[in-house]
């Protein structure tokens, strides 16, 4: 802070207040049956007011989060088809987390499923706003280079898919996977169109025929539409 006039005089009559505030200390009048002294309170310095912002930041969209899985509640596991192994659970003990205390665990073992299009499924019911441009999750991954999907029904019933990951290359860390509401296809037919507000159904791997059918695991937190 530069030094003013104002601080300069004040750091001036500091020594001299607290000289002024012992001198009546000790000249404190008391009663002869040592009554309480009186109270002197020196005069507080008024400290600067800290620079504070006038109003909070305002940005255009706010973070929506759809899903911390700090609770599984509305969560379930389903595979395609029925000889897809696997499950889906909260994580525990030391598994990787990216928020909070818990992320979901995607468990799931293909072999059962050879030569076939097959997929674990994270499977919910969440109701979206009616507007949203973006919808992101983050994905601890496992090398398979399977492919992340996440599957849309709208009001009036029809299925929408979007990639939120081509292939899952990487391993060990954490990645922010996204899609845009712009990006979803119909699953059926193309060219449909979307009937808004849509539901969020699933969140799911998926591996091709011609794709490796082994077993692995992914762990997914904070989905958050934007
Ligand atoms: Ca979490």
């Amino acid at each position: 802070m530069p030094i003013t006039a104002n601080s300069r005089l004040r750091a001036l009559l500091r020594p001299l207040s607290a000289v002024l505030l012992v001198a009546a200390l000790a000249s404190g009048c008391r009663d002869d049956n040592g009554g309480d002294p009186p109270v002197i309170v020196p005069a507080r310095e008024v400290e600067p007011a800290e620079e504070t912002p006038l109003a909070p930041e305002v940005t255009a969209y706010t973070d929506r989060v759809i899903s911390d899985f700090e609770e599984m509640d509305g969560w379930a596991f389903t595979t395609y088809p029925e000889t897809v192994d696997g499950y889906l659970t909260q994580s525990f003990g030391d598994e990787p987390v990216h928020e909070g205390q818990f992320s979901a665990k995607l468990v799931y073992d293909f072999a059962g499923a050879r030569d076939e299009t097959a997929a674990a499924y994270a499977a919910t019911a969440s109701l979206l706003p009616l507007s949203w441009d973006e919808l992101s999750i983050w994905v601890y991954g496992d090398g398979s280079g399977h492919w992340l999907r996440a599957e849309f029904v709208d009001s009036a019933g029809v299925k929408f898919v979007g990639d939120l990951a081509r292939g899952i290359d990487w391993r060990g860390s954490w990645k922010e996977c996204r899609l845009t509401q712009d990006s979803l296809v119909a699953l059926r037919e193309d060219g449909q169109r979307r009937h808004p507000p849509l539901a969020l159904t699933r969140i799911y791997l998926v591996v091709l025929p011609d794709g490796a059918h082994d077993a692995g695991e992914v762990y997914l937190d904070t989905m958050t539409l934007q």
